[in-house]
Formats: structure tokens, C-alpha cells, sequence
């Protein structure tokens, strides 16, 4: 079970800490992972149901699909987007576009329920004033996975990124501005919002593969949202 006095960076050393029986005591609780990236743990777990419900609407007009990279292979997670801008790629490269290239119409636009939450979580970790134009959703089915990458598709990386977990847990790579360094193993679950800006901006992350599971929000899935200032 969780307590706000252990280490959970260490992810996979006690087996007991895997689940929480009593997930709805989960207290919020503030951390610093690095200069610039904070994880608000159990942020917004009693808003979830109605995130997950407006992340569902979402998909009713722009579904989740694996798309394809500059370098030939199609991605294990699938994604879509809200927003003024959605990140789209693609043989020709990675972009954002006002148009979902799926059916050729404006991506919806983002649910309130999810605007006041990333404007919220900013301001908690210390960027009020966040209004993001762009929301990522990523679902990731069990075994799917992230490679190593830094985001740097935006324009102006003096804007945070506000990043929502739900559903199945997932142990998330946190780098350094060097590829090439060996990331920090964080366990990120069900509820948590981690807030990422200033010198850690362009840090590399990845996500490892989902394991097995099931959560009774989001079944067979881990549903990340992130969302950016993208111009
Ligand atoms: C994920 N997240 O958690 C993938 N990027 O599924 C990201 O790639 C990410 O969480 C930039 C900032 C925060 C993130
Ligand atoms: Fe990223």
C-alpha cells in the first residue's frame, strides 16, 4: 500500500506496494523528481471516472490509431488528440496540425473537465496561468510501450506539459538531456499528474511495456493525456 513517507521510485522492490487495497485513501501528495518535474500523486483520482468519460466522447469523433513513425514502423501505443492542435506523424515526420488527418475535420475541442484539470495541476506545481491549445491522448494496450524521446515538436518550451495518468500502472523512463544516460525506473499509477517545464523540458522519457492487468476503470489499458502549448 502507498504511504507519503516511502521512496516509490524504486519501482518493483516490494510486491505488497503493487496494489492498493484501499485506493480511494490514496493521499495526494506532492514530489520532486527532478528541477522541473513534479508529481502530484493522487491528483486527480476522484475526478477519473469523468476524465475517462470525456476522453470516451473524444474518441467517438477522432479514434484512437497507431500511427506511423519517420522511420517506418507503427507505434505499439494509439493515439488521438483534442484541441486546436493535435500531434500527428507520419512517413513525411512528426507535427502538430489543426486537421486529424483520419477524417479531415478539426480534432473536438478539449472537455472542460479536462482543461480545468491541466490548469489546475500547473498552477499546483508552480505554472499558473497554463492554457494549452493541444491534448494528447495515448492508450496503451498491455505489452504496448514508448521509446526513449524528448518532445521538442513545440515551439515555445518555456510552457510546461501537464501529463494525467489513468487505468493500469506504468513505470515510466526519466532521463536526462543525455540519451545515452541510463533513466530513473518511476512507477506512475492510476490518478497521478506529473507537471514537467522549466530546465527538465527536454529531458528524454519513455514509458516501459504495460504489464498484465486489468483496472476497473479502464480494463485492459493505461490512458495517458498530456497537454502542451504547442504554438
Ligand atoms: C506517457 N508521456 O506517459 C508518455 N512527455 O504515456 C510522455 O511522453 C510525456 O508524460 C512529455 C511530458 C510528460 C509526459
Ligand atoms: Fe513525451
Amino acid at each position: 500500500m502507498r504511504s507519503s513517507n516511502h521512496n516509490h521510485e524504486t519501482e518493483g522492490h516490494n510486491p505488497a506496494a503493487e496494489v492498493s487495497l484501499f485506493p480511494e485513501l490514496t493521499p495526494p501528495s506532492i514530489e520532486s523528481l527532478a528541477e522541473g518535474v513534479t508529481l502530484l500523486r493522487a491528483f486527480c483520482l476522484d475526478q477519473a471516472p469523468a476524465l475517462f468519460e470525456a476522453v470516451s466522447s473524444i474518441e467517438t469523433t477522432s479514434p484512437f490509431r497507431h500511427m506511423v513513425v519517420p522511420a517506418g514502423h507503427t507505434m505499439s501505443v494509439a493515439m488521438t488528440n483534442a484541441g486546436e492542435l493535435g500531434w500527428t506523424t507520419d512517413r513525411t515526420g512528426y507535427r502538430y496540425s489543426p486537421i486529424d488527418p483520419a477524417n479531415d475535420r478539426p480534432w473536438p475541442a478539449i472537455p472542460a473537465v479536462l482543461l480545468d484539470l491541466a490548469q489546475s495541476a500547473a498552477a499546483g506545481a508552480g505554472f499558473p496561468g497554463f492554457t494549452p491549445n493541444s491534448c494528447l491522448i495515448n492508450r496503451y494496450a498491455i505489452g504496448a510501450r514508448l521509446s526513449l524521446h524528448q518532445d521538442k515538436n513545440e515551439q515555445d518550451y518555456g510552457h510546461p506539459i501537464v501529463s494525467v495518468s489513468l487505468g493500469l500502472p506504468a513505470t515510466f523512463l526519466l532521463g536526462t538531456l543525455r540519451r545515452t544516460d541510463t533513466p530513473r525506473r518511476i512507477r506512475i499509477e492510476h490518478g497521478d499528474v506529473l507537471v514537467w517545464g522549466g530546465p527538465a523540458r527536454l529531458v528524454y522519457h519513455g514509458v516501459a511495456p504495460i504489464a498484465q492487468g486489468g483496472h476497473p476503470l479502464t480494463g485492459p489499458f493505461r490512458i495517458n493525456i498530456t497537454f502542451r502549448r504547442a504554438r
